[in-house]
């Protein structure tokens, strides 16, 4: 990855990007929303179906032109069909956000009710935040996780459904570390008529994978990022029935974009070949499997985590109990020092800022994508408690950076 044709006529960009790669060789991901695509991907995505406009779908387009346009975004959507097993697949979102707001525009009105989980215990802006369209177009109110145990609280749920009687439920989450139980959900959103939008931004690659239970066929909408976990070409993806399909795709184009960005189809539509190999199963498997040792290594070392643990591909640490004097924000910027790329994060109960708040939140994919098993990821749990518990040591910060080095090493990324 030189970029030599880039440098040619740019080389601060250039400069930019292969510094960008060699960031990403050099450190530990664990942004629980992120991934290493393959160079397939990469290609795909950099290719020129940039500079195609293919307003339209499949075999409908407006422009002239389109028949390899057709053909990428066909291969897209009969793969993410046979990955999810959904009806109707949109490809065509710029992120899980246009997903969300392509179903919003599809099925409601301006003023009408949103039900989803508060940010702070692990929703997502998107899902009715105040600062987000969703909080200024629609009216928003909102559940929690059970102050005690961490876990979704379903009766919550079905109550504040009753009371508000919601136009549309919102589950599936950006900081959630625990198995959703879709049809919870779905008998809310049936007891007060509302739609029920199951967002899996997260989760898509565990979903595909059998390594977590499917909301497809019991929500009536499921939306997602297709960069994530599954590990494919940035961007959105949204899945429903033949019934919504017309709604939808109209939503979607020309309802809130223009033309649909081809080449991260074509990335998509690469990344969901790889992923229906078996080899994907066992990289959700093994994500799954590290998370938990992450888990349960950090416990180990005193640290607390909401909920106790986790049962997909991210943990979230509440350092208030172990560390009350550290912030999510030292524990970043330390990590960070060291090589651990890592995201402060709002917990349940938040008693400080969003802007630096008391917890950090960890994701496996990328590790995994490395290669990295149970061992290696105990270690870098060993390294994340030692770091947290002597955030301004410069010793153990240079030792902790040398064992990150070496991890790096015997897990080399884009070689
Ligand atoms: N920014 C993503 C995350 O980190 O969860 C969600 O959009």
């Amino acid at each position: 990855m030189d970029y030599d044709q880039v440098r040619e006529v740019d080389p601060e960009v250039a400069n930019a990007l292969t510094n960008e790669v060699e960031r990403q060789r050099s450190t530990l991901e664990m942004i629980a929303s992120e991934n290493h695509v393959s160079e397939a991907v990469l290609e795909a995505q950099g290719s020129a179906l940039t500079n195609k406009y293919a307003e339209g779908y499949p075999g409908a387009r407006y422009y002239a032109g389109c028949e390899y346009a057709d053909v990428v975004e066909q291969l897209a959507i009969d793969r993410a069909k046979e990955l999810w097993g959904a009806e109707h697949v949109n490809v065509q979102p710029h992120s899980g956000t246009q997903a969300n707001m392509g179903v919003y525009i599809a099925m409601l009105e301006p003023g009408d009710k949103i039900l989803s989980l508060e940010l702070s215990h692990g929703g997502h802006l998107s899902h009715g935040h105040p600062a987000n369209f969703t909080g200024k177009l629609y009216e928003v109110e909102q559940y929690e996780v059970d102050a005690e145990t961490g876990y979704l609280d379903y009766d919550g749920i079905m109550e504040k459904a009753k009371a508000f009687d919601p136009d549309i439920i919102v589950s599936g989450y950006s900081a959630y570390p625990r198995v959703v139980e879709w049809e919870k959900i779905q008998e809310a959103a049936d007891e007060v008529d509302a739609y029920h939008l199951a967002d899996i931004a997260h989760i898509t690659g565990l979903v595909a994978a059998g390594e977590h239970p499917s909301p497809v066929g019991i929500a009536d909408f499921v939306t997602g990022s297709t960069h994530k976990t599954i590990r494919a070409g940035r961007g959105g993806i949204i899945m429903t029935g033949e019934e919504h399909k017309k709604a939808i795709n109209s939503a979607v184009f020309p309802g809130t974009q223009g033309g649909p960005l081809m080449h991260n189809i074509a990335g998509k539509a690469v990344g969901f070949k790889e992923a229906l190999q078996p080899e994907f199963k066992e990289y959700a498997a093994q994500t799954v499997k590290n998370a938990k040792v992450l888990g349960e290594t950090l416990k180990d070392h005193g640290l607390s985590l909401v909920s106790g643990g986790t049962d997909n591909h991210l943990l979230l640490i509440d350092l208030r109990p172990s560390h009350p004097d550290t912030t999510g924000g030292d524990a970043e910027e330390a990590l960070e020092e060291v090589g651990i790329i890592l995201n402060k994060n709002t917990v349940p109960g938040e008693t400080r800022s969003p802007f630096n708040p008391s917890g950090i939140r960890a994701g496996t994919p990328l590790l995994t994508t490395r290669g990295f098993d149970e061992e290696a990821t105990r270690k870098v749990g060993d390294i994340i408690a030692k770091v947290v518990d002597n955030y301004d040591d410069d010793e153990v910060k240079a030792e902790a950076a040398g064992e990150v080095a070496d991890l790096c090493a015997q897990f080399p990324l884009y070689e």
